[in-house]
């Protein structure tokens, strides 16, 4: 979290970034109730307004931050969370460039403002792209990146005084610079005879819209003063034992106890530990397994940390509960190991994305995906192209459902943005990230980057340094990135764990013949499998498809084309898979936006659902796939045999 005053930044102007972020410090736990802990969720309407003077300052030069919004101009109702862009009318809103401002006035309980032994914290889940924060006209948090969390103490400005409300005034600025995750660039179009004085455009390298706004929650929440700060969690397996590794940081006093206990689902202690860290052990443990690979898949205990300090102002505790599922993950040159037993992905790549709400977090949507997603038979997806909504990656953990957890490193493909700067800036992310998600069963390897230019010369130090950290930060996972580089030119790919390749044969090229995929597949998987002796998944393959439109013969863009594409490449995985590719996940999940260009018709089509998430044929060609797939192991049968006479296919 980068933490300058707000007016040097502003001076910076509204398109240029900052760079040499301090490293963060602290835990970034999921704000959960606790009969120490309270939360306050402050969705639903804000106070919203657009900056569109030329240079997008004018919020700076007046102060929009000193008093109410209102006071300064006029404001629009903006929905928390939600992308700002597709619920009005103005398409100039729609595709805004520079710095939006929202506020929200709130009453805090009189406790929260009385009780010096309480820390209030106000916990912003995810702001795109770059965000300044008042809390009653004082600067109190600065962030850069748009999809994970930071938060603000702000105790001190709540308990000062005899004020019981509160205003929180958040101002987003959703540009991107090429040492911005995701890069872009900002062209500034000069020809008078074509574009009016100051036009300029916001280009990006990747292919969904750069939706902006409060995509999460913003919440405030309470711990004591003296309180469980960050944990740790890693697990192992010692024969039928499990073994629960543990690290616990507090903070607020040096004189303080500290006691676990684990409880199985029924509520049961079935260890027991004191101290900041220690390793438990579980005789007969149930493993977390992945949904299909066994007949009760994602076993969670639950480990209660009770903090008890001395203090000041008297005797403190403070009381956490995470949720742990114990579960190895290894890699061989040919497997993808998940508690010692071979793990194939059969799964999907996802957007946050759905219409009017953009990349806003909704309950609804989400359960939706879930839902199709078990339908489906997949036990896996990527978080292309950046970490997803921490809501999701619990779901996954109840469910079973494995997780490669990407990096917004998408799109990284100009010189400048190998350089050191953004180096810096993308290893700070991936701390960030691992800090937020380290302690989820279901992610079971990180991903640095989609599709990065790594046949640049300055992509092997990059990805060198950028993987050395990364497993330094996590020696528990392997890493990789995804990468669409030939195999003799790809500079990064020594360094990965798992070689993830995306290729569109028959669809970006050879338009039109199925019949060379085959061929080109086989060959694909063949180079690298040389080159490496590493496990392969195949990151992305598809087809556009517009829901609906039939043709047979097939043609590129209908229903029949998408499920013969699919079908080409599945008899090329179902040999390689028997050798050393370890999973597939289609390209997409589901119909998502894009910018508007003549390639894309109102966004990229090659979802197997559409955008409301009604299914196209391949959803069927696929659903039937994966639970072949699934019915080939023996660790699922009756996962299966509920799906296949139940009524429920949820069962399991
Ligand atoms: C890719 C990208 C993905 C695109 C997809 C496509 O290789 O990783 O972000 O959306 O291709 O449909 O072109």
């Amino acid at each position: 979290m980068l933490r300058r005053p707000a007016g040097a930044w502003a001076l910076l102007g509204p398109l240029l970034w900052g760079c040499g972020l301090a490293l963060l410090q602290g835990g970034m736990l999921y704000p959960r109730e606790s009969r120490s802990r309270e939360r306050k969720e402050l969705d639903g309407l804000w106070s919203f307004r657009a900056d569109f003077s030329d240079n997008r300052r004018q919020g700076f030069e007046q102060q929009w931050y000193r008093a109410p919004l209102r006071e300064s101009g006029p404001t629009l109702d903006m929905p928390v969370p939600s992308s700002f862009n597709d619920v009005g009318q103005d398409g100039q809103l729609r595709s805004f460039v520079g710095w939006v401002w929202y506020e929200r006035e709130i009453t805090l309980p009189q406790r929260w403002t009385e009780d010096l032994g309480m820390r209030v914290v106000l916990r912003i889940g995810s702001a795109h792209y770059y965000a300044i924060v008042w809390v009653n006209g004082v600067h109190v948090a600065e962030h850069e990146g748009g999809h994970l969390p930071f938060e603000a103490d702000i105790s001190k400005l709540v308990q000062s005084g005899p004020l019981s409300s509160c205003r929180i005034t958040i101002a987003i600025n959703n540009t991107l610079s090429p040492h911005t995750l995701p890069p872009g660039t900002i062209l500034y179009k000069t020809d008078p005879s074509m574009y009016p004085k100051g036009y300029f455009v916001q280009n990006i390298k990747f292919d969904f819209f750069n939706y902006a706004g409060l995509h999460r929650t913003v919440l405030l929440y309470t711990t004591p003063t003296t309180y469980i700060d960050d944990i740790t969690v890693t697990t192992d397996m010692d024969q039928d034992i499990g073994l629960v590794n543990y690290q616990i940081v507090v903070q607020g006093s040096d004189h303080f106890q500290l006691d676990v206990g684990l409880l199985d689902e029924e509520g049961k202690v079935v260890a027991k530990g004191a101290g900041a860290q220690g390793q438990l052990q579980v005789p007969n443990a149930h493993l977390w397994w992945p949904y299909l690979m066994h007949e009760h898949p994602a076993y969670l205990y639950s480990l209660e940390v009770k903090l008890t300090a001395q203090t000041a102002v008297g005797p403190v505790s403070d009381f956490y509960t995470l949720p742990v599922g114990i579960r190895t993950v290894a890699i061989t040159e040919r497997q993808f190991l998940i508690n010692g037993k071979p793990f194939y992905f059969q799964g999907v790549n996802k957007h946050e994305d759905a219409d009017i709400r953009g990349k806003g977090f909704d309950w609804p949507l989400l359960v939706k995906d879930f839902n199709l997603l078990r339908w489906l038979g997949a036990n896996s997806f990527r978080t292309s192209h950046y970490p997803y909504a921490e809501e999701v990656l619990q779901l996954c953990d109840r469910y079973g459902i494995v997780v490669i957890d990407e990096s917004p490193g998408v799109g990284i493909m100009l010189a400048e943005s190998f350089s050191n700067v953004s180096l810096q800036h993308h290893l700070e992310v991936m701390e960030e990230m691992i800090r937020r998600d380290k302690n989820h069963p279901a992610v079971v390897m990180w991903s640095l980057a989609n599709e990065p230019a790594s046949f640049l010369k300055p992509a092997g130090y990059y990805f060198k340094t950028l993987i050395a950290h990364t497993k330094a930060l996590d020696p528990s996972r392997p890493v990789t990135f995804v990468t669409n580089t030939n195999y003799e030119a790809d500079l990064g790919a020594p360094y990965v764990d798992v070689i993830c390749v995306n290729s569109y044969y028959s669809w970006y090229h050879d338009y039109g013949h199925m019949e060379v995929i085959q061929l080109q597949l086989a060959t694909q998987f063949e180079n690298w499998y040389k080159a490496y002796q590493k496990p392969m998944i195949q990151s992305e393959y598809g087809a556009g498809t517009i829901a609906g439109f039939h043709e047979d013969p097939p043609l590129m863009f209908s229903e029949e084309y998408q499920k013969g594409l699919l079908e080409q490449y599945h008899v090329v995985l179902d040999q390689k898979r028997k050798e050393y590719v370890v999973g597939e996940l289609i390209w997409n999940f589901a119909d998502f936006m894009t910018n508007q260009s003549p390639f894309r018709m109102m966004g990229n089509r090659k979802g197997i659902f559409t955008r409301q998430r009604q299914p196209k044929s391949a959803a069927f060609l696929l659903r039937e796939r994966y639970w072949r797939l699934a019915n080939e192991t023996r660790y699922h049968q009756s996962a299966v045999k509920s799906q296949c006479v139940g009524n429920s296919l949820f069962t399991v």
